[in-house]
């Protein structure tokens, strides 16, 4: 087989995000822009006597062909062993969970999850390391400082590979598997939910349910596990095929994307549940019969009913969210006497947590739930757990969310989000932002007093490496927070988030509207940040 060595240039925009390298499908065109990337991950690793590696793709445009440029560098560089997606379709769950089955170095991702696809679009791609988890900074910095100065990258001169077609085929000594990408991920949610039962309500229409996939990845997985296993009627998946531009649409599950499936829950004709993912699959949106849950509700609910579902029925070991993520889960943890960790933004930073066993349960407000049976949030696990509760309690969505309140008081929850702001512009914020926090401990701003202010930073308690500027937060006395930070997976300007949280005890309150009890916060995170002000923008892009 012939190893060929091309000249190339390096690009100085190679900087992974939150999640992977993400940018417009038009930048990954570029010449040799793919190619570099892939070069720097592989010429990054360690060596390493395992040579198998999983791929695979949220089916958006570019997929394809990148599957097939990706496999061939990696030939070029040493891999014997590739385990594919059908189509080049993996979910990233399901990649994580085979990365780990089958004991592979790692796995490339391609994917830019929530971001929209198609030619004039987003692409992305992310390496997950042995655990099945997003590639670590110590990594993610290594691959950025190779992609600076790289000058050539190898590629084996082979035909492009049969994607299509399942089961094995060789080139030489390379073997490549083409598997069903449901199967295996199919297997481990029998594994940890009670499919009987779930069978037995789904099927009999006792528990009636609606599933989004947006034309994404979960479209096959939906399908085969709702209706194919679990006996859901025909039709109760929607949105099933994935399409290379997601239909032209966000896939991203939240009220402002995936509109029509809250405007059903909040109808007459509402089933009793409801659910939505992402491009990639690992996002989860819940809804019941006029409520919709925020993510940070779920995880919390989910920790104090996890006993419920038989992966979990011997207890866990502990929690842990992102530093954005109400404090929601604190409280289930404090009262089950369980540790709970506060992480950066970003799933790469539960991973050692997982992997130490301190976690079992882990989530993200960015509609973001997961556990230790991978290492990626994963979107259809969370519809599975919570169709797992609904089944065994036999009581709706909004009375489990109700009595979760009444028992635990309730973190009022919101999230800003200014999209596509000049990056000067949001980049002077965040300075300002800084200069302000050294002050602001112990003002007082109408009925809030503010008890720090501070830019968070981590240390992973396992290896103990340092993550800064993770983050603007505000803490108020009463226990509300307001935090700014800057999104890490956006392709265009920069995106201000601001999240803004409040505790309320008191059970009568708990019907309000998150706008309305947490207007006070708003006001005074504009009388932080200005963004109207110098933006000119009246109201944010999303609010979620
Ligand atoms: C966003 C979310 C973050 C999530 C990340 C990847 O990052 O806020 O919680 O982990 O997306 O999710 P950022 O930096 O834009 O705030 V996914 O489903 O897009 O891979
Ligand atoms: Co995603």
């Amino acid at each position: 087989m012939q190893i060929n060595t091309i000249q190339t240039q390096a690009y100085s925009d190679q900087k992974p995000g939150t999640s992977g390298l993400r940018k417009k499908v038009k930048v990954f065109q570029q010449a040799h822009y793919l190619a570099n990337f892939v070069q720097a991950i592989f010429s990054s690793l360690e060596e390493s006597d395992n040579k198998t590696l999983v791929i695979g793709g949220d089916g958006r445009y570019f997929n394809r062909t990148a599957t097939q440029i990706i496999v061939k560098i990696a030939i070029a560089n040493g891999f014997t062993d590739f385990i594919i997606g059908q189509g080049g379709l993996l979910s990233t769950p399901a990649a994580s969970h085979l990365i780990r089955k089958y004991n592979a170095l790692g796995g490339l991702i391609l994917s830019a999850s929530h971001n929209p696809g198609g030619p004039d679009e987003d692409f992305g791609i992310k390496y997950n390391i042995s655990n099945g988890g997003p590639a670590p900074e110590q990594y993610t910095n290594a691959f950025y400082d190779y992609s600076k100065s790289i000058t050539e990258y190898q590629i084996a001169d082979v035909a492009d590979i049969d994607l299509n077609t399942l089961g094995e085929q060789q080139i030489e000594n390379i073997n490549i598997r083409i598997i069903d990408p449901v199967d295996d991920y199919a297997d481990l949610m029998a594994s940890l939910f009670d499919f009987d039962l779930l069978k037995r309500v789904i099927s009999s229409g006792k528990l009636s349910l609606r599933f989004d996939a947006m034309h994404a990845i979960t479209g096959p997985y939906a399908s085969r596990i709702l209706e194919d296993i679990l006996g859901a009627p025909e039709g109760s998946v929607i949105n099933a095929t994935p399409l290379e531009d997601f239909g032209g649409h966000h896939p991203d599950p939240n009220l402002a994307h995936a509109k029509e499936l809250a405007e059903l829950m909040f109808s007459s004709d509402a089933p009793d549940f409801a659910a939505a993912s992402d491009g990639d699959g690992d996002r989860n949106m819940i809804l019941g019969n006029n409520i919709f849950v925020t993510p940070s509700d779920s995880l919390a609910i989910i920790a104090a009913n996890a006993q419920l579902a038989p992966g979990y029925a011997s207890g866990i070991s502990g929690v842990a969210r992102s530093m954005p993520t109400s404090q929601a889960v604190d409280r289930v943890a404090k009262a089950m006497n369980l540790p709970c960790f506060e992480t950066p933004t970003g799933w790469k930073f539960f991973g050692n947590l997982l992997d130490a066993d301190k976690i079992t349960l882990c989530g993200e407000e960015s509609f973001g739930t997961g556990s230790n049976h991978v290492r990626e949030k994963d979107g259809l696990w969370a519809v599975l757990f919570w169709l797992n509760i609904l089944a065994k309690k036999a009581q709706p969505v909004s009375q489990i969310v109700t009595e979760h309140w009444q028992q635990y008081g309730r973190d009022i929850y919101c999230r800003h989000d200014y999209e596509a702001v000049d990056s000067d512009i949001a980049n002077g914020i965040m300075d300002h932002l800084r200069e302000q926090i050294k002050t602001l401990a112990g003002q007082e701003f109408g009925q809030y007093t503010i008890q720090y202010a501070d830019e968070f930073s981590y240390t992973d308690p396992i290896d103990n490496s340092i993550s800064k500027q993770q983050g603007i937060r505000i803490g108020f006395a009463d226990g509300s927070r307001i935090i700014f930070r800057l999104s890490g997976t956006g392709t265009v300007g920069a995106t201000l988030r601001i999240y803004l949280e409040k505790y309320e005890a008191d059970a009568t309150q708990h019907k309000q509207d998150p706008q309305d009890a947490l207007a006070e916060l708003i006001k005074l995170a504009e009388q932080f940040c200005q963004v109207k002000k110098l933006t000119g923008r009246v109201e944010p892009t999303v609010i979620t």
